[in-house]
């Protein structure tokens, strides 16, 4: 049997459903997926593989203008999976962005080297008449529904088209060449996501100071960081009335993910700053491109 595999990287605006998309590829909850913008912060690893095709997934932080060192970090990953890419799949709301050039979104000179896959999410959110408009005037376009599954042979088959023949590069049946310790610190950034508003979330950093897999139930001990004080007090709640419900949520997300119990022991610190801090930037998984300069 001819087999085909190689990586498919999923880009476009915040909010257009990178993260949802990836989620139905892999057929798991493994990215964040929200309401509230700029949820993804670096690339997440997704593995699907069915019949002779192998993909290798990543996911990316919305393409926006930085607007400080975290926003770079997490452009500069975004633009790393766009070069790695074989195939891009460029993820356009069509309920409500009009659609870009991917090379002008990533403030690139020349367009990806990879061929780009025209995904236009959120079909299930625009009436017959928009999507027949749609469909005429970007005919190589998919339209599709990340939340509903609708389009995903079509856009399936045109990602497979562009994959090179190639062995499998992992195993069949992993779901993320990323450790269970990654994806706990994202469902514990999930957790407090859900439960935060305004300007909270994005202060919000988790990181796992420990992780232990073999002990029953498995151990994790977690640090939300936060920049200032008052940050803290809002995570906590009243009586520490939020903190429990994040880590109650948080809980039951990881142990879907380990299959089996889990003991979260979580806790709240002031980090001042860190989304300006290269240092903390790095310690916290989002660091600056080797190339930033500013
Ligand atoms: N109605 C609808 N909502 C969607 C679809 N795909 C994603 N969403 C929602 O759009 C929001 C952003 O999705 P997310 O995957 O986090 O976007 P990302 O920032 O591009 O990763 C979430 O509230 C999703 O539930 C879709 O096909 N239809
Ligand atoms: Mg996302």
């Amino acid at each position: 049997m001819s087999t085909r595999a190689g990586i498919v990287t999923v880009a476009g605006r915040p909010n257009a459903g990178k993260s949802t998309l990836l989620n139905r590829l892999v057929g798991q909850h493994l990215a964040i997926t929200s309401p509230k913008p700029q949820s993804t912060r670096d690339r997440i690893v997704g593995l699907r593989t069915e019949g002779d095709v192998q993909m290798v997934i990543l996911d990316t932080p919305g393409l926006l203008e930085p607007q400080d060192p975290l926003h770079r970090a997490m452009l500069g990953a975004a633009l790393a999976a766009l070069r790695e890419a074989d195939v891009i799949v460029h993820v356009v709301d069509a309920a409500r962005d009009a659609v870009a050039p991917l090379a002008q979104l990533a403030g690139l000179e020349t367009p990806p080297r990879a061929p780009v896959v025209l995904a236009l999410n959120k079909g299930d959110l625009v009436n017959d008449v928009r999507r027949r408009a749609l469909a005429a005037e970007h005919p190589d376009a998919v339209v599709m529904s990340a939340k509903t599954g609708h389009g995903m042979p079509e856009l399936l088959a045109a990602i497979t088209a562009h994959l090179p023949p190639s062995p499998f590069l992992y195993p069949e049946d992993d779901l993320s060449t990323q450790h269970l310790r990654f994806f706990a610190r994202e469902a514990v950034r999930e957790a407090a996501l859900e439960q935060l508003d305004e300007e909270v979330p994005h202060a919000v950093a988790c990181e796992i100071e420990e992780f232990r897999e073999s002990s029953a139930p498995v151990y994790i001990r977690a640090v939300l960081h936060v920049e200032r004080d008052s940050q803290k007090r809002i995570l906590i709640g009243s009586g520490g009335q939020r903190i429990k419900a994040i880590g109650q949520a948080a809980r039951q997300r990881i142990e879907v993910l380990v299959g089996g119990a889990v003991y979260l022991d979580l806790w709240v610190k002031v980090l001042p700053n860190w989304r300006r801090n290269p240092t903390a930037l790095a310690r916290l998984g989002y660091p600056l491109p080797p190339d930033d300069t500013k």
